[in-house]
């Protein structure tokens, strides 16, 4: 008998233009799944109004964050690829569970806090519901593991919580998923402040790598990186700066620390930082090529995620009836 492949789901919101962090740590591990899981990856176009976005932009961004899936190498014959808005059930389970989520535990989520404190003028109820949608995105696939970057661990967390609670209030419904962390990547962090995490949202462009770059720039960021005065290229605790640099370096070229620490021994940054810029051009120039092509041909990228949502829904709808059913809502 052919064993049941697991399921794996993940999203990222288009609300803005990818960086190295969302590549490292979340879709390229992707890629390297699709073939031992059965996959399900989105665009959550639907988070990303939880602050304002320009509806033109929006749009621009989501078809290059679906092309940039694609140029990374998520592949729609393999994965079911598609955008969050399209299936409606995503909204529907999330009013649901909004019911069986504590505004305590909302209040306690750390995303929820930080994006307060960065969008004051804006703390809209769909920011603080935002894990709530998250949860419902997780729990209509039943997946058995979610990938995601250890800033959402936090949200896995209450997925989870939400789901358990769901089950033991009526009889088994949802599966209980895992988060899933790739080995290395798991916080790239801000080239100008090393100590917060890289983020397409940061006011400093300084502070982060666009897949869409140009190699003149990246090299420009990776020379200006703030690292410190001891001029040793060592991974260690109170080197944040060069540490991250290690990091990617090592990602981008397939060594390990230790290899990449060997590399550089007696060298200063002087020739570290020009080394880790150029391994990163490198590494993303077939994306940033891949993605211009895709992005050259609209209708391809639409037939990608119409299918998509086709497929999704099929999957999302089972899942959303079985609740509907569970709480007592008539069936029409
Ligand atoms: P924003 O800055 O708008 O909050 P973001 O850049 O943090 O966005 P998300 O859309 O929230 O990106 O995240 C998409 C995926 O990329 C998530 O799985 C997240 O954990 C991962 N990710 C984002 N930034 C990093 C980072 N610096 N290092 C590792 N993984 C990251
Ligand atoms: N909150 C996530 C994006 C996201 C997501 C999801 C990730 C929305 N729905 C479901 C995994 C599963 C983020 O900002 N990284």
């Amino acid at each position: 008998m052919e064993e049941q492949k697991k399921r794996m789901l993940s999203m990222v919101q288009p609300s803005g233009h990818l960086t190295l962090g969302n590549y490292l740590g979340a879709i390229r591990n992707w890629t390297t799944l699709q073939d031992e899981y059965d996959c399900v990856f989105a665009l959550a176009d639907l988070h990303a109004i939880t602050v304002r976005q320009k509806p033109a932009d929006l749009r621009r961004n989501t078809y290059e964050v679906l092309a940039q899936y694609m140029a990374a190498g998520l592949d729609p014959e393999k994965s079911v690829l598609f955008i969050q808005s399209h299936v409606a059930a995503h909204a529907q389970l999330a009013w649901v569970l909004n019911c069986y989520t504590m505004f305590g535990e909302l209040s306690r989520m750390t995303q929820f806090k930080d994006k307060s404190r960065s969008h004051a003028d804006n703390i809209n109820a769909g920011l603080f519901d935002y894990p709530v949608l998250m949860a419902a995105d997780i729990l209509l696939y039943q997946p058995n593991y979610v990938p995601v970057g250890i800033d959402q661990l936090q949200h896995i967390e209450i997925c989870r919580d939400i789901a358990q609670r769901f089950n033991s209030a009526y009889s088994e419904t949802f599966t209980i998923p895992e988060p899933y962390l790739g080995k290395m990547g798991g916080k790239v962090m801000s080239l100008s402040e090393p100590t917060k995490k890289m983020s397409k949202s940061d006011p400093n462009p300084n502070g982060f790598i666009l897949l869409m770059d140009k190699p003149e720039d990246i090299m420009r960021k990776f020379k200006r990186a703030v690292t410190d005065s001891d001029m040793r290229v060592v991974c260690r605790e109170d080197k944040p700066g060069v540490s991250n640099l290690i990091t990617i370096y090592a990602q981008a070229t397939g060594k390990t620390i230790e290899e990449v620490e060997a590399e550089f021994e007696g060298k200063g940054y002087g020739e570290f930082k020009p080394a880790v810029g150029e391994a990163v051009v490198e590494m993303l120039r077939p994306i940033r090529e891949e993605t211009e092509r895709l992005l050259g041909d609209k209708a391809y990228l639409e037939k990608v995620y119409r299918d998509g949502a086709q497929k999704a829904e099929r999957i999302a709808q089972r899942t959303l009836d079985k609740v509907y059913r569970k709480v007592g809502f008539v069936k029409r």
